[in-house]
Order: structure tokens, then sequence, then C-alpha cells
């Protein structure tokens, strides 16, 4: 089907290339071969596809000498890499043939490709749809990462309760890597420093760690780039393996220093959005940025000369504040080591750093504490100190007499311990700053980074996040792909969303509406089937299918999704329909696992879904699935058969959100505040297609602000207070049940009482809609039309346009 590719493979070719592959690669043959040799032959074989095309882009690069954009994430959540690539290579149907020719499953050796969990949600998943639509867009661009041995943890449920499980998620080997030991980078860490004359010092490490790159290959779309993903491990340097110790016997003492070195890359901190001030997590992002930013001056010494040129041929885009650190380190490396004076360095320094910021929650900010980076970073501490001693002299002049003023903008966090204020040295040491969402740009300058904002407002941008079409579409969606690429004559809409606009007369068609229902419908039924066997519950396939997929969190408001939940058991029990359809409510999502508070919602969630769909009263009309381990893979299967999506966070908390776009874009209609992206999906789609409830961000603020009482809403409401009591004591009494309401009654932080009437009303719009299937599917349609500014095609555009000023560099064609 849907395929580009300039080298077009017959069937025969492709089972020449798989069984060579597996006799040179597996040393086997296709009689004794195991489903993994014939799944890591067929991988090679398909990469295969796309090496000429990678060789064809460096080439390209390497003559054009181009502005390249380097993307520094600490996370990526790049999901599978077999179908993408069938797909982007053009041999999805050739390779499915050559297998069937050979008698081999195409389902089951496809089953054993593992998705890269080196992320923990939206900022990771967010990173993934950029690198693709950078390559889709022909820009110049290198993600760089980290390649932790362990991803993010694998979710079971046990008695309901979340159990994490440890990812080792390359243990076969990753077939989709090149390992690149000759690009090595030697890091150091602790340490002193000694003055060296002016501004300069010299440091000596107290400790050096070997950094490995492999990269991974991330083809365009439709187009001839293949770019790279370069991930970094440690390993120790040679010189750390004692072997005086080893000599004397002591063989735990000789290997410690090296197992130490191999810890940071070893495991990702599943905490998302909270930060932990933790010694392995900033080794972590000092050794990523450290070993990035050495690759990326040896790229450019490859074509360029001095430092002349260094700002106009490399823009580093900082993912959120984890590779800030990068910023003194690229100062380090200026005047320490290459010798430059301050104030030259600090101009390339500032016109080569953008910053992305991804939060308002201020718990989010990462701080670190002095004593630590002097530990740990003496040089880099010094550098901090000096970026920040000039910044608020300059600060002093332009508010001459404002101490407050100072305070507020330091990137020293003063009042017992200091501390380093990540964002503040990421405002200060690069030429632009984003927030994710226009309510969220707007929010950070009026809120987290508003002193900034009145000082340089011109450096602050908005630049709406996007997720990949080919992603969510085409390799998650192939039903909903087909119908719309023959109603819109082919594929190229795929690497164009705004055609997506040409579909808006098809909701006026009712064969086409009847087909799209039937691609609903079909994915509803592959969900059923998944959620049969992964969670033990049956759906219906023709239930309104209600979908909330996010990482847990209180202020995403998972809670106010379970109390819905328990309204409308309570009512189908006393025989009242109001409001009643028939209903899937699908929960995906994981919980940093020290996150007690979420955790608890989960267990509930758990406890009602057991209750409610044992119960034969109920279980016709509403069926709960908690599906465990919400990834990449799952979202591809859980997304395109949803109706519903639910984006009902506290408005003013969410900084954009994406599972938003993503179901949006495969039909569902949203049920949401106005927080982060969904104000601009409303805008966008139109009122009468997103079910919108309770307060803004300026009413949530102001409630915050004076007094609250949530006990109020649990006394006047009865269907409400029906629901609580059902917690705690009731039918859906589990552990922590009185914890979790006894912080609802007295403190509410995230407002969910507040909200609880207007989104239970809401709903009961959302089930009266239903009940028109010919105008739900209308909407639908119409809501998929609109949809087409969510695409990351576009988001790379803002941020070519609006920050990063580079060219895309077409490769030629063979
Ligand atoms: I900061 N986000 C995340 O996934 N992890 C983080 O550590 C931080 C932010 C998320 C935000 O919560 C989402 O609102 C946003 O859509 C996403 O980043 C991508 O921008």
């Amino acid at each position: 089907m849907t395929q580009v590719s300039h080298v077009r493979a017959t069937p025969t070719e492709i089972e020449f290339e798989l069984l060579g592959n597996l006799a040179r690669a597996r040393g086997t043959t296709v009689e004794s071969a195991s489903a993994q040799d014939l799944y890591q032959a067929l991988a090679l074989t398909v990469r295969d596809h796309l090496i000429d095309r990678y060789i064809r882009t460096t080439k390209a690069h390497y003559e054009a000498n181009p502005r390249f954009v380097y993307y520094l994430s600490a996370e990526y959540m790049l999901g599978r890499q077999l179908g993408q690539n069938l797909l982007y290579s053009g041999t999805a149907d050739v390779a499915r043939s050559a297998l069937e020719a050979l008698g081999v499953d195409p389902a089951e050796v496809a089953a054993l490709d593992v998705e890269p969990g080196l992320g923990n949600g939206g900022l990771g998943r967010l990173a993934a749809c950029l690198l693709d639509a950078l390559a889709t867009s022909d820009i110049p661009a290198v993600g760089y990462g980290i390649r932790y041995d362990f991803g993010i943890f694998k979710q079971e449920f046990r008695g309901g309760a979340q159990a994490e499980r440890p990812d080792d998620w390359a243990y076969y080997g990753n077939p989709w890597e090149f390992r690149a030991p000759d690009d090595q980078q030697h890091i150091g860490f602790y340490g002193s420093t000694e003055p060296a004359g002016g501004n300069r010092a010299v440091w000596t490490p107290g400790e050096t760690v070997l950094g490995e790159p492999s990269h991974m290959l991330v083809p365009g779309y439709g187009t001839g780039t293949v770019n790279i993903i370069r991930l970094w491990r440690a390993r120790s340097a040679p010189e750390s393996f004692d072997l005086s110790q080893f000599g004397a016997g002591r063989y735990g003492e000789a290997v410690e220093a090296m197992v130490r070195s191999g810890t940071i890359s070893a495991v990702l901190y599943p905490d998302d959005s909270t930060e932990l001030g933790r010694e392995l997590r900033l080794k972590q992002q000092y050794f990523l940025v450290a070993c990035s930013l050495r690759d990326i001056i040896r790229r450019y010494r490859l074509r360029n000369d001095g430092w002349d040129a260094f700002a106009d041929k490399v823009v580093i885009q900082l993912n959120d504040t984890h590779p800030v650190i990068a910023i003194p380190e690229l100062m380090r490396i200026l005047v320490d080591e290459e010798g430059l004076a301050w104030e030259q360095a600090w101009s390339i320094t500032r016109r080569v750093f953008a910053y992305t910021c991804h939060t308002l929650l201020p718990e989010a900010l990462e701080t670190w504490p002095v004593g630590l980076l002097r530990r740990l970073l003496p040089r880099h501490l010094e550098i901090i100190y000096l970026i920040n001693h000039v910044f608020l002299q300059e600060v002093a002049a332009l508010y001459p007499g404002d101490a407050d003023r100072l305070r507020r903008l330091s990137i020293i966090e003063e009042g017992g311990e200091q501390r380093v204020r990540m964002a503040h040295l990421a405002v200060v040491g690069s030429f632009a700053v984003n927030g994710v969402a226009a309510l969220h740009s707007r929010l950070l300058t009026e809120t987290t980074l508003r002193a900034f904002a009145e000082m340089m407002p011109r450096q602050f941008h908005n630049v709406t996040n996007g997720i990949s079409p080919r992603r969510f579409l085409l390799v998650a969606n192939p039903g909903l792909t087909r119908l719309i690429s023959a109603r819109l004559g082919g594929t190229d809409w795929l690497r164009d969303l705004d055609r997506l606009a040409e579909l808006e007369a098809a909701a006026g068609d009712p064969d086409f509406r009847a087909r799209w229902r039937a691609v609903k419908r079909r994915n509803r039924q592959d969900l059923a089937a998944h959620a049969l066997s992964e969670a033990g519950v049956s759906l219906d396939p023709d239930a309104l299918c209600d979908v909330m997929i996010k990482r847990f969190h209180e202020y995403k408001r998972q809670l106010l999704r379970v109390l819905h939940v328990i309204v409308l058991y309570h009512r189908i029990k006393r025989g009242d329909l109001t409001g009643v359809v028939r209903r899937s409510v699908v929960f995906g999502g994981k919980a940093a696992p020290g996150y007690h508070a979420a955790k608890r919602v989960m267990l509930l969630a758990n406890t009602v879904a057991e209750v409610v769909n044992a119960d034969p009263d109920v279980a016709p009309y509403l069926k709960v699935a908690f599906l465990p381990d919400y990834n990449v893979t799952r979202a591809e299967l859980i997304i395109p058969a949803a109706d519903l999506s639910e984006q009902i966070s506290l408005a003013g908390k969410e900084a954009s959100g994406t599972s938003n776009m993503k179901l949006a874009l495969n039909g569902a209609l949203t049920i949401g505040t106005l927080d982060g992206a969904n104000v601009e999906i409303r805008d966008r789609v139109g009122a009468d297609n997103f079910f919108l409830f309770g307060m803004d961000a300026t009413e949530a603020a102001a409630l915050r602000a004076g007094p609250y009482n949530p006990r109020t809403y649990y006394e006047l409401d009865e269907e409400l207070r029906a629901a609580i009591d059902a917690v705690v004591g009731g039918p859906f009494a589990c552990e922590g049940a009185d914890l979790l309401v006894g912080e609802l009654l007295t403190r509410d932080e995230y407002l969910t009482l507040a909200d609880f009437r207007a989104y239970v009303d809401c709903q009961d719009r959302v089930a009266e809609a239903w009940r028109d299937q010919e105008e739900w599917t209308r909407r639908s349609i119409r809501n998929v039309a609109r949809s087409g500014f969510f695409s990351s095609d576009r988001t790379v555009q803002d941020y070519c346009r609006d920050i990063w000023r580079v060219e895309p560099v077409p490769p030629g064609r063979d």
C-alpha cells in the first residue's frame, strides 16, 4: 500500500537478501532458524534498504555544509522500528510476500520487534515526533540521547496495584543500531580546578568515564533523507579497571570503578515532570551533554575551521532543562580548552542554544544544590557563578535599585542551601525560549518566567507541539489511512496534513460515513481482543470507546474520570439511564514508582473496574479496562479505536498534552478543559466538536488563591457524595482510599470537586450526542479534517522559521 521508495525490490530479491542475512549475521538457515533469527535477519534486510538513502543524505550534507539542528534530549520514545521502516523504505508488501514464500508467519516475526522505551511520556514521544518530521522535511538534524540499558519499567498490576519490572529491551540485540566505538569520548567528573590566568582554569577530573555512541536511522517519509539519532552508552575507561587489586585477589574492588561507570547509562529515571535532585541523574545529564557537544564540534570541524562560523552552522535545541548543563560546558570548552576570551565565548554560546520549556509545575523546575555541583562538576559551578555575576550586573543596570527583581532573576536560588535554577540558566544562555502550546507560552511569560519575559520579550516564542501523522495514522491506523487516501487520491497528504481539509465534504457522504464507522468498529474489535487477553475484560465493539491515556499524575485528574464512572455505576444500579450509553472506559498509563498519590488512584481505578465488570446489571452498559504497560506500541492499538478523548487536567497545569492531538487525528471527539493545546484543538475543530467543561486557567488560579473548601461540594452534590462514600467503606474501598478521600475533602489541590458537576453534566451531553450515530460520524470526520495543524511537520516548520533559521537540504535521488 502506501509507501515510497527509490529502490523497488521484488519479493524474490528480498527473499534472497533475507536468506543471505540469516546465513551471514545469524549463521543459520531458514530450516533451522528460530523466530528470533528470522526477526533479526528481516530487520537487517529492511535496514539495508535505508542505507543507500542514509549515505546519500550524509553526502549531500557534506557537500552543502549546512546549518544543522542538534536536538538534545534525555528521553526518546521511538516506538517499534520494524513496521515504520518497512513502510518508509517501501518494502512492506514485498517483505510480507517473501516471508510467506518461506513459510514464515509475518505477524509472528513482527511481534519480536521491541520498542526502545527510552523515555517516560509526552516529552520523550515529542522528541521522536520532531525527529520524524525533521527527516521528512529534509532538515539536516541529529538527535542526541542516552542509550539506557533499561528503559521505562514494564508495568504489571498485582492486586490492582502497579508493580514495576525492569525493561531489558536490548537483551536479544538491537538490530537497528550501529555502534560507533571510533567516536568514543572521555568524560570527566569530580576532581578540582586551578586558576590559569584571566577567566581560565584547569579542571583535573577525579574520575573518567567513556562514552560510546551508537546511532539509529531516522528516515523521512516520502523523501530521500535519512537522519540519525545518536545514543551514548557509558563504559569504564580502561584505566578504571584496577589490575593490581585483581592480582591481589580483590576482585570486587578491582571491578568496582568499572561497574560504577556503567551505571551512568544503566537506567532511565522513571519520573515524569517531577524532579528529584539525585546525583546519578545529574551525572546522566552531564554525560549526555559532554559527549554530544564533543561530537557536535567533531562534526563541525569536518568542514569548518576556527570558531567564527560555529554559531552559523550549529543550533542546539535543549529539550527542557535536562540538558541545560550544556551551556556551562560549552563555555568551559571555549574558554578553558580553546582559549577564547570570556566575552567571545559567551557571544557564541548565546547564539547556539535555544530552550524549550515543557511545564508550569513548580515541582518540575529543576534546581541543583550547589554543594552537589561543586563536588561533581567543580569547574561548571564556577562558570555558572560567573555567568550569573555578569548577568545580574546587566539586570542591575537596567533596573537600578530593584533588589527584588535581582532575586527573582538570579540563576542562584538563595535561602537555606543555595541551588542552581536550571530554567534560569537556560534562559540566560539561550537566544530563544519557547513554550509548547499557545496558552502555555502565555502563562510562562505571565508567571514562571515573567521577570525574564519583561526583560527580554523578543526572546520568547510559542511553538505548539505536533505529532507524526506517519506514526499515528500510517503505522497505527492503516484502515483509516487507506480510507482517507482513497478519498484524497494517494498518500501525499501524509506529508502535507493541511490537505485533510479536503475531507470536510466527505462528512456529508453517507457512504463515506458508513466506511468510516466500519474502520472505527474494526479498530475497536482489535482493541477488544487485546483487552480480553491482557486485562481479562471483554469490551463491546459497538460501545462508545472512551479513552484516557497518559502518565498518572494528580493534575491530569484520572480521579475525576473514576468518579464519573462511579456515578454511571450508581445510576445504572438504580435504573436511571440518564447519560448512559454503552461505554468502554479505557485507561492506560504509568506512574512514577515513588508517586504514592498517583498509585492510589490507579488502585482505585482497578478496583472500580473489577466491581463494574463483574456486576451483571452494569456490565451490559459499562466496562472499564485498565490496560497494563501503556507504551507507544499500546498507543498504536488504543488510539485508532477511540471515540472520546479525555483531556481533563486542571486548567493551567498541562503544558500542551499530545495524546489530545493523536486521538483527535484518529477521529475521537474531545471532552476537556481549556488547558494546554486543548484550547487550540477546540479553536480548530470548532466548539461543536469539543465537549468543553470546567474552569479556565484564570478561574482555577482565582479559586486556588482564595479560601477553598472542597467539602462544600461533597455536601451539596448528592451524586458526588454517593460516589465518594462508595470509595470509603463502600463497594470500591481499597487500600489508601481513606488517604485519597481525605486529601480530596480537605485540600483537593487540583480542584477535582470544583469541576465535578460540570464534568458529569458534560459527559451526559456526550452520551446524548453518541445516540445519533450519523451525526457523531459527521463530527468525527470533520474533527479529522480540521486537525492537520497538529502535524509535527508544522511544528518543525515553526521552529525552522522562528527559531532555528535552517533550510532543507534535499538529498539527490538515485
Ligand atoms: I517538564 N512533559 C513530560 O512528559 N515530561 C517532563 O519531564 C516535562 C513535561 C510533558 C508535558 O507534561 C506535556 O504537557 C507536554 O505535552 C509534553 O511534555 C511535550 O511537550
